[in-house]
C-alpha cells in the first residue's frame, strides 16, 4: 500500500519535557475513557489501548526480513532494532492508543479492458496519511489539555511500530491468514494509526483468539501466491508491493501476468474474506471514491508529463509510485488484456522519456503481438540506447514474432526464455496466446 518513507516526525510530535503532571492527578481509567470518546468523535471507529511493551511480533518481523521477504523495502530492515519497543518511537512512552478508521465504500465499479483497478483505500480525494495525521493532532490535543506537559506522538505507517501487533494487543482484532488485522464487527477495510503517550492509560485486554478456522479463501485467491500457509506474506510477490513499493525498476517478469488488471494495490485477499461482509461504509468524506480512480482509465495516462501527473494525482496515494510506477503498471495491465486496441497507446509509451515505462510497454506489445506491435518494437529497437530496455524489446519481439532470431520468416520457437507465445493462435496445452501474459508463470 501507499506506505510512505519514514519521516522525521510522523504527526503530533510532543512538546518537550517537563514530565507530565499526571501521577495521581488523573485517573488512568477516566482518562482512557476520555481518549476513547474523543477518538470516536474524530472519526475513528475502533479504539483500543495497549501497554507500551516489547513488540510481541518482533522475532517474526526479524525472520521475515532475514528471509528477504521485505524485498526492496529497505527502510524496514534498516530500522529493525527500533521496532523492538515503542520506546524507540517515543522515549518514555507508557501507553499506545491504537485506532482504526474505515475506508470501505461499497461501490467497486466494473472494469472494462483499457481500465485498471485501484485498491479501494486509494479511491478518495486525499491521501489517508494526511487525513489521519490531522485527526491524531487533535486527539493529542485532548491529552495535552488534560495532562499539561505530557508527551505524545501520532503515527500512521512510517514509524518503526508494528501497528497490527499493537492493534491486537489493544484488543482490536486478530491476524487473518491474509495477515490483515481483522475485527469481528468491521472486517479489515480500515486503516490503523497510533497515538503514543507517556501518560498511563488503563489498557484493554489483548485479542486472544483467531477466527479464520479452516477457511483458506485468501490464500487460494491471491493471484500471485504471495500468502504462505504459515501466516506470513512474501511481500516480493504481493501486487500491492509490486505496483506501489517497487519503484524505479521493472516488475519481475514472471509476476507481471499476475497483476491482471490491478494498476495500483490489490484488494483480492480482503474482497474474498467472509469477515468483510461486516465491513461498514466509511463516514469520512475524503475517502468517498473519485470517479476517475474507480477504475482508472489507462490509455490516456501516457500523455501526462511529470507536471500533469502531479497535478492530477499529487494529493492521492498514487503519488507514491509516481508517474514512472503508474505508467509502468498501466502498460503491464494493457499487455495483460492481449487486446490489439491498445497497441497505439503502448506505442506512445514505448517512446516515453522514462526507461522503466518503455521497458514495460515493450513487454506489453510482445504480449499483444501482431504486425503493428512488431513494427513499433522494431522502430524503437533502432533508437533505444538503454541496454535493459533494448533487451526487453528483443524479448518482446521474440514473443510477438515467435522466433529466436527476432527476424521474419523463422520457425516458431518456445525457447526464448520470456513467454512461449507465438503470435495469435493456440499454444501447447490449449492456452491462447494472451493467456501466457496473464499467468503468473
Ligand atoms: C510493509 C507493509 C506492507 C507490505 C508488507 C505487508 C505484510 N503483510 O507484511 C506490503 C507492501 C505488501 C503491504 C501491503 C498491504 N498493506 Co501494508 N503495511 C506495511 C507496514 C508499513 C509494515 C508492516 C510490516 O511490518 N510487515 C512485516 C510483517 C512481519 O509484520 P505485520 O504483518 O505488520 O505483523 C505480523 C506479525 O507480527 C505476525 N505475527 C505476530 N505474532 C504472530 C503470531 C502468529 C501465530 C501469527 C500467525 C502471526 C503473528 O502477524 C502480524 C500480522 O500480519 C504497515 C504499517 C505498520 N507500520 O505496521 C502497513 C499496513 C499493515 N498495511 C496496511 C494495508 C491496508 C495494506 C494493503 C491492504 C494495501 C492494499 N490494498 O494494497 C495491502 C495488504 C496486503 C496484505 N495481505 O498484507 C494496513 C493494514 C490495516 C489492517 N486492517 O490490517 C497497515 C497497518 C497500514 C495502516 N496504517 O493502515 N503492506
Ligand atoms: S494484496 Fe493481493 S497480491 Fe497481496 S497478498 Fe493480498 S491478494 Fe495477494
Ligand atoms: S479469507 Fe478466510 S482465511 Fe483468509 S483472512 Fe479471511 S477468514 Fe481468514
Amino acid at each position: 500500500m501507499s506506505h510512505r518513507r519514514p519521516a522525521e516526525n510522523d504527526a503530533a510530535a510532543g512538546t518537550a519535557p517537563p514530565e507530565p503532571q499526571v501521577a495521581g492527578a488523573v485517573d488512568p481509567v477516566e482518562l482512557a475513557e476520555a481518549v476513547r470518546g474523543a477518538a470516536r468523535r474524530l472519526g475513528f471507529s475502533l479504539v483500543g489501548i495497549a501497554p507500551a511493551v516489547d513488540a510481541p511480533g518482533w522475532e517474526r518481523l526479524r525472520a521475515w526480513v532475514d528471509a528477504g521477504m521485505a524485498g526492496a523495502m529497505d527502510y524496514v530492515a534498516r530500522r529493525l532494532p527500533a521496532y523492538r519497543h515503542p520506546q524507540n518511537v517515543l522515549p518514555g512512552v507508557r501507553s499506545v492508543v491504537m485506532l482504526g478508521m474505515d475506508y470501505h465504500t461499497p461501490a467497486r465499479r466494473p472494469v472494462e479492458a483499457g481500465y485498471g483497478r485501484v485498491s479501494s483505500y486509494a479511491w478518495g480525494s486525499a491521501d489517508y496519511h494526511d487525513v489521519i495525521r490531522g485527526r491524531l493532532r487533535r486527539l493529542a490535543g485532548v491529552l495535552h489539555e488534560r495532562v499539561p506537559g505530557c508527551r505524545t506522538r501520532g503515527v500512521v505507517d512510517t514509524a518503526p511500530l508494528l501497528e497490527r501487533d499493537f492493534a491486537r494487543l489493544a484488543g482490536l482484532g486478530w491476524f487473518g491468514k491474509n495477515t490483515m488485522l481483522i475485527n469481528k464487527r468491521r472486517g479489515s477495510f480500515f486503516f490503523l494509526a497510533a497515538l503514543l503517550t507517556d501518560v498511563p492509560l488503563a489498557p484493554d485486554e489483548p485479542f486472544a483468539t483467531a477466527h479464520c478456522g479452516t477457511c483458506t479463501r485468501c490464500i487460494d485467491a491471491c493471484p500471485t501466491e504471495a500468502i504462505r500457509h504459515d501466516g506470513t506474506l512474501d511481500a516480493r510477490r504481493c501486487i500491492s508491493y509490486l505496483t506501489i513499493e517497487l519503484r524505479d525498476r521493472p516488475i519481475p517478469e514472471d509476476l507481471r501476468g499476475g497483476l491482471g488488471d490491478w494498476v495500483f494495490g490489490c484488494d483480492v485477499c480482503q474482497d474474498v474474506c467472509p469477515w468483510n461482509r461486516h465491513a461498514r461504509p466509511t463516514t469520512e468524506p475524503a475517502f468517498e471514491p473519485r470517479p476517475d480512480l474507480n477504475p482508472l482509465e489507462l490509455t490516456r495516462l501516457f500523455e501526462l508529463d511529470e507536471a500533469a501527473f502531479r497535478e492530477r494525482f499529487g494529493d492521492t496515494p498514487l503519488a507514491r509510485p509516481g508517474r514512472s510506477g503508474i505508467l509502468r503498471n498501466a502498460a503491464i495491465v494493457l499487455g495483460n488484456t492481449g487486446d490489439a486496441r491498445f497497441v497505439e497507446p503502448l506505442a506512445v509509451a514505448l517512446n516515453d522519456p522514462d526507461a522503466i515505462v518503455r521497458g514495460a510497454a515493450a513487454w506489453a506489445l510482445g504480449c499483444i503481438g501482431g504486425a503493428e506491435s512488431v513494427a513499433a518494437l522494431r522502430r524503437r529497437a533502432a533508437l533505444e540506447s538503454d541496454p535493459e530496455v533494448a533487451e526487453e524489446i528483443t524479448r518482446a519481439l521474440r514473443a510477438a514474432i515467435g522466433t529466436d532470431a527476432v527476424g521474419d520468416g523463422e520457425a516458431p520457437s518456445t525457447t526464448s526464455g520470456q513467454r512461449a507465445a507465438s503470435g495469435p493462435g493456440v499454444l501447447p496445452g490449449g492456452l491462447e496466446t494472451g493467456d501466457t501474459c496473464r499467468e503468473s508463470e
